[in-house]
């Protein structure tokens, strides 16, 4: 659906005149739009984005968290002397009542955001460099947020990287079948019970008091950074619905998904999908680079399997999301969760395979 940007626009307190929206980016989830506004005699863009509300079930705390840790971000850069602060943390534009998000007469929630521009974001990494880059400002981001003051976060979603129960309601979207595909999953099934004694290792490991929670981004693929143009830094974390309180490993483990994929998130020729070393190496290097003296001896010895383990939540994640009958991620094909869950599951296989030599990887540089 195509939204009147335009009367969206209005609610918001924006210096220049509307020209043009346009849909944008490629997130699973929100609606997103790129905007150009005239204003001071050029042409300015900004991102109006509706939050999903039927998987953000409480936007306004969704949005107090946003506030809470872009005002923390911006004041962190200033004390540390840097002047692009509109380019290295994201900046809401508040609507005409001073608010953060504005809630059109449809019952949507609006927000805006400053465009960061001369930097882009990337579905498929292309280098060495770029994980490395997108790796440190993950970390850096997490760090940002040690200190972060108040009390916890609100849990945007609940159990978001709870792998045990993500497993239980991939069991009972089988159980139910709705759709009448579980029998043509069968193999795919039979993927995801052969792994199901690995679901409970982090949360267990966080049971015991082994691995700390701490405030964390929890959705660190790699189009959720910004990639300067020139520099090749990864000067902006992104796309902070899912910032709360969270295990590092999610992090790190979702990083190492989407990076280490040679190909897009839903290749169909599965020949292709291996996961590739150089990039895990990458990976590691820039997250130890920034956020290494924050993790403990546990949590390092884990930071491969969990690669192996948030690979294989999102796999699984997908196919419940097939069996439900594409309710919650976006497609664009039919069968288009069932393309990217096969892609999943086959990076959990190359995982497993060259896992020694990722724990070798992780012992070497850390
Ligand atoms: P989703 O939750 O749907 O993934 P995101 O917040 O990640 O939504 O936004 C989708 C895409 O829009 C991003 O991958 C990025 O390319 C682009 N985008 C989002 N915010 C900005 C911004 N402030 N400046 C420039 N591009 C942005
Ligand atoms: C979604 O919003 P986006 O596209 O950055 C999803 C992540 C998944 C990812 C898979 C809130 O991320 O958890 O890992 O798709 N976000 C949410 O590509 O569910
Ligand atoms: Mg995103």
């Amino acid at each position: 659906m195509i939204h009147d940007i335009a009367k969206v626009a209005a609610a918001f307190d924006m210096r220049g005149e509307f020209v043009s929206a346009k849909p944008y980016g490629s997130g699973h989830i929100n609606d997103t739009y790129s905007a150009c506004y005239e204003e001071g005699g050029g042409i300015v863009r900004y991102i109006h984005q509706r939050i999903n509300h039927s998987i953000f079930k409480d936007p306004p705390s969704l949005m107090d968290n946003v506030c809470r840790v872009t005002e923390h971000q911006r004041r962190k850069l200033i004390e540390a002397g840097v002047d692009d602060l509109t380019r290295r943390a994201l900046t809401l534009i508040p609507t005409l009542d001073g608010e953060s998000f504005h809630r059109d007469a449809d019952g949507n929630f609006w927000r805006t955001y400053i465009f960061i521009e001369k930097a882009q974001t990337y579905d498929q990494i292309e280098n060495t460099d770029q994980a490395f880059q997108a790796a440190k400002a993950f970390g850096e981001f997490q760090k940002q947020l040690v200190d972060l003051p108040g009390e916890r976060l609100h849990e945007t979603i609940p159990a978001f990287h709870d792998t045990r129960s993500r497993f239980a309601v991939l069991q009972a979207a089988i159980d139910s079948d709705t759709q009448n595909r579980a029998a043509s999953v069968q193999s795919e099934i039979e993927f995801a019970c052969a792994r199901e004694p690995i679901v409970g290792v982090l949360v267990d490991l966080q049971g015991r008091g082994l691995i700390p929670e701490v405030t964390t981004h929890n959705d660190t693929k790699l189009n959720n950074v910004m990639i300067d143009d020139k520099t090749n830094e990864g000067i902006c974390v992104i796309d902070l619905d899912t910032v709360m309180p969270g295990l590092s490993l999610y992090d790190f483990g979702d990083m190492v998904r989407t990076a280490a994929r040679p190909t897009p998130e839903d290749e169909t020729d599965l020949s292709r999908v291996v996961a590739r070393m150089a990039m895990f190496e990458a990976v590691t290097r820039g997250y130890l680079e920034s956020a290494g003296d924050v993790l403990n001896q546990v949590e390092k010895d884990h930071l491969a399997f969990s690669a192996r383990l948030i690979t294989f939540e999102i796999g699984i994640r997908f196919l419940t999301d097939y069996l439900q009958g594409d309710v919650y991620f976006k497609t664009h094909r039919p069968g288009h969760n069932l393309d990217r869950c096969h892609v999943q599951f086959k990076m959990v296989e190359s995982f497993e395979a060259q896992e020694d030599g990722m724990n070798r990887c992780v012992e070497k540089l850390g």
